[in-house]
């Protein structure tokens, strides 16, 4: 068997939980290798792009946190093999990096410019993207975003949703989803109750 390291920062979410997630689901061996950010300005010149995720296989180097979303999930049974269902899943997982990207380019603004921004993205872009999201989900079945089943889309929806609900953005209410994309919220809690995840997170002592 490939022995693979994920390498992403220390933290319990953002673009590189998903494959996390799919391997702890799929009951895939990694090593879940957290760079703290004091160690990151000098291991980022060893990263393909300059950036995290990045995933080692039998010590080959892949990056782009959707490219490896897609390689684990099919090792982890988690990406669907039928094309239609696949570009499905991938449309979600696009759909997320786009928004996310732009939300997060705002990380490092200067307050008065962040609150602006941030503001005009949760009254503009941002709700139009959970609204587009959620009836995504809803045509087709309303359950999972591909396949009818868990797929890696569901694990980065998840993701994403759990940390626009968290708090963590400031400027962006905490209650957009709900009053935007309730049947987005429903989707998180499925998510959320699946046993490997309600364990790994259990073991990780992360609230959820
Ligand atoms: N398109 C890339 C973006 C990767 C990215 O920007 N990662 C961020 C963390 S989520 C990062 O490494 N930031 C640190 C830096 O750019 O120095 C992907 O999807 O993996």
């Amino acid at each position: 068997m490939s022995k693979l390291r994920l390498v992403y920062f220390d933290i319990d979410g953002a673009r590189g939980e998903a494959a996390r997630l799919a391997m702890v689901i799929g009951g895939v061996p990694f090593e879940d290798d957290r760079v703290k950010f004091a160690d990151w300005e000098a291991r980022k010149p060893g990263t393909p792009f300059g950036a995290l995720p990045v995933l080692e296989v039998d010590g080959q180097t892949v990056a782009q946190s959707n490219g490896i979303n897609r390689y684990v999930g099919k090792l982890s049974g988690l990406y669907p093999d039928d094309a239609w269902q696949a570009a499905l899943c991938d449309e979600a997982m696009d759909a997320i990096e786009e928004i996310a990207t732009t939300v997060w380019s705002t990380m490092f603004l200067p307050a008065a410019e962040k609150k602006a921004q941030r503001e005009g993205l949760a009254a503009g872009p941002l709700s139009d993207s959970l609204d587009r999201l959620q009836r995504r989900l809803v045509a087709h079945g309303g359950h999972y975003f591909a396949d009818g089943r868990l797929t890696v889309a569901d694990l980065k929806v998840f993701v994403w949703t759990r940390h626009l609900r968290s708090g963590q953005l400031d400027h962006i209410p905490v209650d957009l989803p709900d009053r935007i994309a309730p049947r987005l919220v429903e989707h998180h809690e499925r998510v959320k109750e699946h046993p490997a995840i309600r364990a790994y997170y259990g073991k990780r002592n992360v609230a959820l």
